[in-house]
């Protein structure tokens, strides 16, 4: 018997629609396990069939049709970025960042080393915050950002080949985490937040963090250039991150005001706090030439701590984590995850804050309303309701946001309308184009960190959880459960249209501009030339591919030779891609439509060494191969 016979409205029925009766089953059945748990009322087999056939019909994308969303998940610890087909929950294509990848030769080849720079040398990666950038707070489709909490960097991806073509180590802090982007009146900055505490200088003479040397920074990058623009020195440590719709402002959680080192310590202080920072007050210090720097680094910083007109510290409740702005542009709302609220700060009060007219920073809290255990994320709908993730309590809540002002202010109203179980422990949630202007409250997807007994045992190792839920309706409905490999952290979704990848690569692309330079010094035309370079013990072999032949099927050289294969790509047609293999070396990488690549390696072993395609491109793939012949030393 197969699972899916489980899920038929008649055994459901028998189950007596117990939640724990549900468990254990697949996809559909969360809706009706949404339904029931929202009406509290047992359904009808009828009404059961009825809400089993809608999910399905909502998110099944037929074969051969396409998905209306894009959604760019981070790869987590993994160190890639997954696109993925929403509903549908298809994954199209990994994008590998800070990682290594033998399939398209990411880390291996010269193109992606030059792009990592200094930092090729790491081999491992830690992704959270993938966020498109922005025009008049819609995304433009131009770039996607990420950070790299492991080794303090932030990569940035063309969406118009889907691959990344800069990355950036941010200098003299540790950790970046939350990452957001200026959403008007374009994405000119990348905001990044450094998480740890660490003593300046770095350099072993002291490692006391309460000293004031001791800070970490608020990381402000140009996204045009992808060099940083200027760091802001902050008291504490610091957490997420988001813009305003202004252009004007961002905020940071921080969740070790305290600047512990321990749990205990992290946790001491009732309130920690909400930094926001004025950005054209930045600007114009800069400007003024008042800044310092730190270390051997040229980056402009200021200092932004306590007292200064940069910044100002807004207390919230306990250890907050999430930082989001709410769609309709007013506030930005902190998440609590020790406190069971949340907390929203009025952005239209801040110009008022930061002159002063304000006495108390409290001033500037619209309301601070009571969700549930272990609030982390929120999300937004665009018709005035929040979503918010229950860490503890397995939970996604649906609020409103006007009445929970109200409530703040006395009136006796309930905000909460909604309280759906998910599967289990949900950090970030995200919904349809939440994080721009354009919020359609179509669709939510919530990254749940354990997924327990949803899917197949894989061994001790659980895939994450990410959950898709409908909530077009009055009510959230669960529709699917997608596994995924080390946890994603966060997600977001881009309308279809919005995004617009070229179908081959064009000739002049950056990508591989320092490659067709150095052929260019060797006198090389790449689209037709097939031919040996050698220089010293260096060689350069130059070849063209075109389904199913390489433009050299053999080339010799020296034992200890260090070898540099670079191949054009010249089939015009869309998805024919190549790739190369040198067998025993090491070597590998992808050469898609008018493409070109390169990839380094030591002739170290002297006799004969095939070479092969690995991208199946032909009915004759087998036989795309070639040798490298190894003259003894
Ligand atoms: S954080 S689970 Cu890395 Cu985005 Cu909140
Ligand atoms: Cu070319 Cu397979
Ligand atoms: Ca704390």
């Amino acid at each position: 018997m197969s699972d899916k016979s489980k899920n038929t409205p008649e055994t459901l029925e028998k189950s007596g629609f117990s939640r724990r009766g549900f468990l254990g089953a697949s996809a559909l059945t969360g809706a009706a396990v949404a339904a029931t748990a929202f009406g509290g009322a047992v359904m009808s087999r009828e009404t059961w069939a009825a809400a089993v056939k809608d999910a399905q019909q909502k998110i099944h994308v037929a074969p051969g049709e396409l998905d209306d969303y894009y959604g760019f998940w981070s790869g987590g610890h993994q160190g890639e970025v997954r696109v993925v087909g929403v509903p549908s929950m298809r994954e199209l294509m990994r994008i590998p960042v800070f990682n290594v990848d033998s399939a398209t030769g990411w880390g291996l080849t010269n193109e992606s080393r030059h792009i990592m720079g200094e930092s090729a040398k790491f081999l491992n990666g830690d992704c959270h915050h993938p966020h498109i950038s922005m025009t008049d707070g819609k995304y433009d489709g131009k770039y996607l950002f990420i950070n790299d909490k492991a080794n303090s960097r932030v990569a940035r991806i063309r969406l118009d080949i889907m691959k990344c073509d800069k990355m950036l180590t941010v200098p003299n802090v540790q950790a970046i985490h939350g990452l957001r982007l200026q959403k008007v009146p374009h994405t000119k900055y990348v905001f990044a937040n450094a998480e740890f505490v660490i003593p300046h200088p770095n350099d072993g003479s002291n490692f006391d963090l309460q000293a004031e040397s001791a800070y970490t920074m608020f990381n402000v990058i140009d996204a045009e250039k992808m060099e940083m623009a200027f760091q802001v020195i902050v008291d504490g440590n610091l957490d997420n991150t988001d813009a305003d719709y202004t252009g004007k402002y961002a905020a940071s959680t921080c969740y070790n005001s305290e600047k512990a080192t321990d749990l205990g310590g992290m946790m001491r202080n009732e309130r920690d706090w909400v930094v926001v920072y004025n950005i054209p007050r930045i600007e114009a210090a800069i400007k003024a030439g008042k800044f310092s720097t730190v270390g051997d680094s040229k980056v402009p910083v200021v200092d932004g701590r306590a007292g200064s007109e940069f910044t100002r510290y807004i207390p919230v409740p306990k250890n907050p984590h999430g930082c989001n702005t709410s769609s309709d542009g007013k506030y930005f709302i902190a998440a609590g995850k020790l406190s069971p609220t949340v907390t929203m700060i009025e952005i239209a009060k801040l110009d008022d804050l930061f002159d002063d007219k304000l006495k108390d920073p409290r001033d500037v809290v619209a309301a601070e309303p009571e969700l549930g255990l272990g609030p982390l994320h929120t999300t937004f709908d665009g018709r005035g309701n929040a979503y918010t993730t229950l860490f503890i309590d397995s939970q996604v809540v649906k609020w409103n946001m006007a009445e929970a002002v109200r409530a703040y202010n006395g009136e006796k109203v309930n905000y909460i309308k909604q309280k759906l179980d998910v599967q289990y422990q949900p950090g970030h949630l995200h919904a349809s184009l939440t994080e721009t202007s354009e919020a359609d409250g179509k669709w939510l997807v919530a990254l749940c960190k354990f997924s327990k007994d949803r899917f197949l045992p894989t061994g001790p190792l659980h895939p994450e959880n990410d959950q898709l839920i409908d909530i077009s309706g009055d009510e959230m409905k669960l529709v699917h459960d997608g596994p995924t490999y080390a946890e994603p952290h966060d997600c977001i979704l881009a309308r279809r249209d919005q995004i617009k990848p070229q179908k081959i690569w064009k000739r002049d692309d950056p990508f591989f501009a320092p490659t067709v330079e150095r052929a260019k010094k060797d006198g090389i035309n790449l689209e037709t030339d097939n031919k040996v370079i050698r220089d010293g013990n260096k060689v350069r072999v130059y070849m063209t591919s075109m389904a199913p032949t390489y433009g050299m099927t053999e080339f010799t050289v020296k034992q200890g030779d260090e070898v540099t294969v670079t191949i054009t790509n010249i089939d015009q047609i869309e998805d024919v891609s190549h790739g190369f293999v040198m067998t025993n070396h090491g070597a590998s990488m992808e050469i898609s439509p008018q493409q070109t690549a390169s990839i380094t390696f030591t002739a170290d072993k002297p006799g004969l060494h095939w070479y092969y395609c690995s991208w199946f491109c032909h009915a004759l793939h087998m036989e795309m191969v070639g040798r490298m012949l190894v003259e003894p030393a």
